[in-house]
């Protein structure tokens, strides 16, 4: 008889995907109250007329016309296009101190903000302002601070580019680069890592690559619950024969086994294909050490070839051509000792050794990864190996082959690419001064961290957020809501109601805006927006729902309000047509970034257009101009190793949320049920604390970069499929063991993944 689990703890075995998926969004329509105008709203998600599904930044087919079905894209659609609002009344029944008290998901889920609202102290509750009063009170607020550096402009990566772009101009207008940000806590790794190694902080692969790939590697992310419809991809890749080779501490259920809905014979029979051809648990952290181990059997398979009088497996046209810095590389991985390598990575030397096997007899092969990689204190060194191991056998710039990051929100690389950036180069000033007639300051701005950091020590005063939920998103909540609430002004432009919105500064404002599936029509009719997906297509995405309210207005919208309020008519830049019409400011992204050539027409093509990613066609825009081999640390100078008593806490979404946003309390492909508050627990590890599968624990964590101890008491402890020595849980719960201070010293990532903590039965 199998052993009793633990209340709301099951054992799952079924593939991923399949009929439990339907059934899951069957589920999610009717607690949204989903009516007629909802459903058909799925229909239009990723379709050339549609809009893009706020999901994921996956690409979307190019030979498909049919509706791709994902369970969680129709979970981010429904959550947006919900029948439920929040409006003046809710706010009269409920004070922010009680708001407080409640849940994440409770407070998300009250549905679509309404109105502009505005904190009363005296009544300990948001109130209705009209939307010119609301803006008046801003620019007043801004315009009091001594220097525009005291104020930080926050974006999240749901915003268009044309709302990104002018959120840019107002604040560079503004006068500071102070651009905290979700990419700083996501793929900043691989954005600091990448130019440095091929030259554009980007991924080098398309979809079309994936038809012609000869093996996948994939590297600390999970596309069963993150980037669904990946899925499609990999199904067709494993049925064609494609080694699929998987680094991850947790055996995720769909990079085992995944059922397509795409696949009528799968859903009818109840089959199913298997995903990963191999599956290596490596130990959370241990990452530097596994492609450290890859490497060095690359070198040791190379050799015995060479030795048989073979020709080598190394790319040695590419690497003698297109790059510089391999005697260095060569040098570390050869002083690094495999018993090293296998103490840190958790991973046998004939298992990396078989991986190997698999790279060198690839013809091309494609590495993907997502925030198993990034979210540690040495993410960009992470990022950086991944690119080596590519480079050693041409994997880059050639068809079937290249690096694949996983962005996470589905704008956040477009964001970027018009001018999110708390570091602007030259050419962005230039082409700021070309488009608008002002020379913006170059003065390096705050990261997401460095922006807590301000709030807390007094430096800056006003936070203006477009989008997103920092507070409860960045590491340290002990440092990160008291700073905020010593804030002098907060403003949050929002869809749904969470927690930063009640960290309540001198004035607190919540201002509603349309969602991606919203129709926003202006002076000239319609408007359509524009993204960039992870592999830097860039096409249109129009709304075309009613709007929840008649008061919301659209982001660009928005920020032309508070910039006028602001700024009055400074360097003479024309808001309101703007506005009007976002080909305007189209034109003006051209001018700025001349990538977008043509913008206006090419966006308007079927299906959009890819931006220049030199390193795709091997022009490698580095300082050298070679791709460069880039040496990492050493593993002995690994943090996480120094406590012999410690465990490695990771941080992880379940299947039923995006980000800080709480659809469900399930993890239905992990078995948990109707909780979160659980820790995923090796048998071994427990066993040696004198634990069971659902003993009550408390966890302690002490950061890495010294200082206090934090601590999360009466979690459930799981017994779980991991390596011994790493320990999971989810977030944002988790992030009250993360401290400030622990990230990755080049890109400024939290790390989130890889936190050191000592865990005990709970004390009675
Ligand atoms: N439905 C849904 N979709 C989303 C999101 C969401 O929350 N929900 N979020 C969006 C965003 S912003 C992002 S950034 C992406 C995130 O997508 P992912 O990168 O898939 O996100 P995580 O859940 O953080 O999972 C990381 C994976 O890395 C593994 N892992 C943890 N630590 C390590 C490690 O040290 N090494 C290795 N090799 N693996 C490790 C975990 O087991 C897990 O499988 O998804 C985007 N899409
Ligand atoms: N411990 C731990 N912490 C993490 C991570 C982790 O893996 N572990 N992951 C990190 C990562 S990868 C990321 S990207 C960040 C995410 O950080 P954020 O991007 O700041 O967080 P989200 O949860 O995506 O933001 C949700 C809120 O966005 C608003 N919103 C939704 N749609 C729209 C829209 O269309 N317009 C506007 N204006 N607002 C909208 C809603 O009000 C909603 O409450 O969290 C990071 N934090
Ligand atoms: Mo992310």
């Amino acid at each position: 008889m199998a052993k009793k689990r633990p209340e709301g703890i099951e054992s799952y075995t079924a593939p991923a995907g399949g009929w439990g998926a339907l059934r899951a969004v069957a589920k999610t329509l009717s607690h949204q109250q989903i009516v007629a105008q909802g459903t058909t709203t799925l229909l239009k998600a990723n379709q050339p007329e549609g809009f893009d599904c706020p999901g994921c930044a996956w690409p979307d087919p190019k030979h498909t016309s049919s509706f791709e079905f994902c369970e969680n894209g129709a979970k981010a659609i429904t959550w947006e296009s919900t029948a439920k609002r929040v409006d003046p009344d809710f706010f009269a029944q409920h004070t922010v101190s009680e708001l407080w008290d409640w849940t994440d998901h409770n407070l998300e889920d009250q549905g679509r903000l309404t109105h502009p609202m505005i904190y009363n102290a005296d009544t300990d509750r948001y109130e209705v302002i009209a939307w010119d009063a609301a803006f008046a009170r801003i620019g007043a607020e801004l315009n009091l601070l001594d220097d525009p550096h005291q104020a930080e402009f926050y974006t999240s990566g749901r915003a268009s580019n044309e709302a990104a772009f002018l959120y840019q101009l107002l604040v560079r207008a503004y006068g500071t680069n102070n651009f905290p940000d979700c990419s700083n806590m996501c793929h900043e790794a691989t954005s600091v890592g990448l130019p440095k190694s091929i030259g554009v902080g980007k991924g080098t692969v398309t979809l079309d690559d994936f038809e012609l790939t000869d093996a996948i590697f994939s590297f600390g992310h999970n596309p069963g619950t993150n980037h669904p419809r990946m899925m499609s991809t990999l199904h067709e890749a494993s049925r064609r024969g494609v080694p699929i080779i998987v680094f991850n501490p947790l055996k995720e259920r769909a990079l085992e086994k995944f059922a397509s809905p795409q696949d009528p014979i799968e859903m009818v029979t109840m089959s199913s294909t298997p995903i990963a051809s191999a599956y290596h648990q490596v130990r959370t952290g241990g990452d530097l050490a596994a492609l450290k181990g890859l490497m060095k059997s690359v070198f040791e398979i190379d050799e015995a070839d060479l030795a048989s009088g073979g020709a080598g497996v190394l790319d040695r046209d590419f690497i003698r051509e297109h790059t510089i810095g391999l005697e260095a590389l060569r040098e570390d991985i050869d002083k690094t000792s495999w018993d090293s390598i296998i103490a840190v990575s958790g991973l046998t030397r004939a298992a990396l050794k078989s991986a190997a096997d698999v790279y060198v007899k690839a013809k091309n092969v494609i590495l993907c990864y997502g925030m198993g990689i990034t979210q540690h204190s040495n993410g960009t060194g992470n990022v950086q190996q991944l690119a080596n191991l590519l480079m050693l056998r041409g994997n880059i710039g050639r068809p079937g082959a290249g690096i694949c990051p996983l962005r996470g929100h589905s704008n956040v690389q477009g964001d970027r690419t018009v001018g999110i950036t708390e570091i602007p180069n030259k050419a962005l000033i230039d082409g700021m001064e070309k488009a608008f007639g002002f020379r913006p300051t170059d003065l390096k701005g705050h990261n997401a961290v460095e922006s807590i950091e301000a709030m807390n020590d007094g430096t800056s005063k006003a936070l203006i957020c477009l989008g997103g939920n920092l507070a409860v998103a960045m590491s340290d909540p002990d440092i990160t809501f008291p700073a905020m609430r010593k804030l002098d002004l907060a403003v949050h432009i929002a869809t749904k109601l969470n927690r930063s919105h009640l960290l309540i500064a001198k004035t607190s404002i919540v201002l509603p805006c349309f969602g991606r599936t919203d129709l926003d029509t202006q002076a000239t009719g319609p408007q359509s927006v524009t993204v960039e997906d992870s592999m830097s297509m860039v096409h249109a995405s129009r709304g075309f729902l009613n709007p929840p309210s008649e008061m919301l207005k659209s982001e660009p919208a928005i920020v032309a309000g508070i910039a006028k309020a602001t700024l009055g008519d400074r360097y003479g830049i024309d808001w309101d047509g703007m506005v009007a019409d976002y080909d305007l400011i189209r034109d003006k992204i051209e001018i700025v970034f001349p990538d977008f050539k043509d913008f206006n027409k090419r966006v308007r093509v079927r299906g959009g257009f890819r931006l220049d990613v030199a390193a795709s066609d091997r022009r490698w825009k580095t300082e050298s101009g070679k791709a460069t081999f880039l040496v990492a640390r050493g593993l002995d100078e690994d943090p996480l190793m120094k406590n012999p008593d410690a465990l490695v806490l990771t941080t992880l979404r379940s299947h039923d949320q995006y980000n800080t946003t709480i659809y469900g309390l399930d993890d239905r492909y992990r078995g948990v049920f109707g909780r979160r508050d659980v820790i995923f627990m090796n048998k071994d590890d427990l066993a040696k604390r004198g634990l069971v599968d659902g003993a009550i624990i408390d966890v302690e964590s002490l950061p890495t970069s010294g200082g206090r101890l934090r601590a999360a008491r009466g979690l459930l402890a799981v017994e779980y499929n991991i390596p011994r020595g790493s320990v999971a849980g989810y977030y944002p719960e988790m992030n009250a063991l993360i401290a400030l201070s622990d990230y990755d010293r080049l890109s400024g990532t939290p790390a989130y993944k890889g936190v050191p903590v000592v865990i005990k039965g709970a004390q009675a």
